[in-house]
């Protein structure tokens, strides 16, 4: 898969894409991802990207014509393997089945809106799509960018190397009962400044231990993501059906 994204500022990726298994994967070659400036587009002597808002109003929004131009630059040709994304602050959720599906295009393009915004004939005639990452306000899509491909990278072949967590990824999605937070997880000391591991975690009784986390993360929801339970149904995941705790694959459908 090839993540394109345009921006004003293409050095902003450097960090993000650089570490841990989104940066091993690049490496490895399992997806790519080219960054692409919104100023190389822009073809008068100031290189100019934004311009005041028909109507009044604070700050500049982002211009059509360079955006167009670039779109058209990078694939003069669209087909259904592709997909054009605007990330703006108006868009719909971004959330992990949407990433699903996107993981499913050969080829991303990811608009980083900035300023106040993007002049609106970019998303009703260039974009397929509009996505914000959240219900807060960003200073622009460059990180949204940024958390999208991180998102679907992970669900690329290979990326994440992890069997286990794949398998207990697709379990869960099988599964019937109502998705809830993973279980609190704590390593080695057993006792650190005076806070002991629940004991059960050091008895080696694997039955209860299972029991202890799923308790611990359905209590976890309850107190953290009471909105799960309320949206999917207070029950008790089934511990025929369930691996521990591990149900984060069926957040975000719906
Ligand atoms: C406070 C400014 N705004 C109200 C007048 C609107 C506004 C304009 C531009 C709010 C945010 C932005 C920049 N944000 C993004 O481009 C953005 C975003 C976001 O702010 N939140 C969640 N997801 C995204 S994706 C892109």
């Amino acid at each position: 898969m090839t993540f394109h994204v345009l921006t004003i500022f293409p050095d902003f990726f450097r960090g993000p894409l650089d570490h841990g298994v989104v940066a091993r994967a690049l490496k490895a070659g399992l997806f790519e991802v080219r960054i692409h400036n919104l100023r190389d587009f822009a073809h008068d002597r100031h290189r100019t990207v934004d311009d005041r808002p028909f109507g009044g109003g604070e700050g500049m929004v982002l211009k059509p014509e360079p955006i167009f131009e670039a779109v058209e630059t990078i694939w003069p040709e669209r087909h259904a393997g592709r997909r054009v994304i605007l990330l703006s602050a108006q868009g719909r959720l971004f959330n992990q089945h949407l990433a699903r599906q996107l993981a499913s295009y050969d080829e991303l393009l990811l608009i980083c809106g900035r300023y106040e915004g993007v002049d609106e004939r970019v998303a009703e005639h260039l974009a397929d799509d509009e996505i914000s990452i959240g219900d807060y306000v960003l200073s622009g899509g460059e990180l949204a960018a940024a958390v999208v491909i991180d998102v679907v990278a992970r669900l690329l072949p290979g990326v994440v190397g992890n069997e286990a967590s794949v398998r207990s990824e697709s379990f869960s999605t099988n599964g019937d009962g109502p998705p809830i937070l993973d279980c609190p997880q704590y390593t080695r000391p057993a006792e650190f400044r005076g806070w002991r591991v629940p004991e059960v975690l050091l008895s080696g009784n694997h039955a209860e231990i299972r029991r202890w986390r799923q308790r611990a993360a359905w209590e976890k929801t309850m107190r953290l993501r009471p909105d799960l339970i309320e949206r999917f149904g207070a029950r008790l995941p089934d511990p025929r059906t369930e691996t521990e705790g591990k149900v984060s694959a069926k957040l975000g459908r719906n």
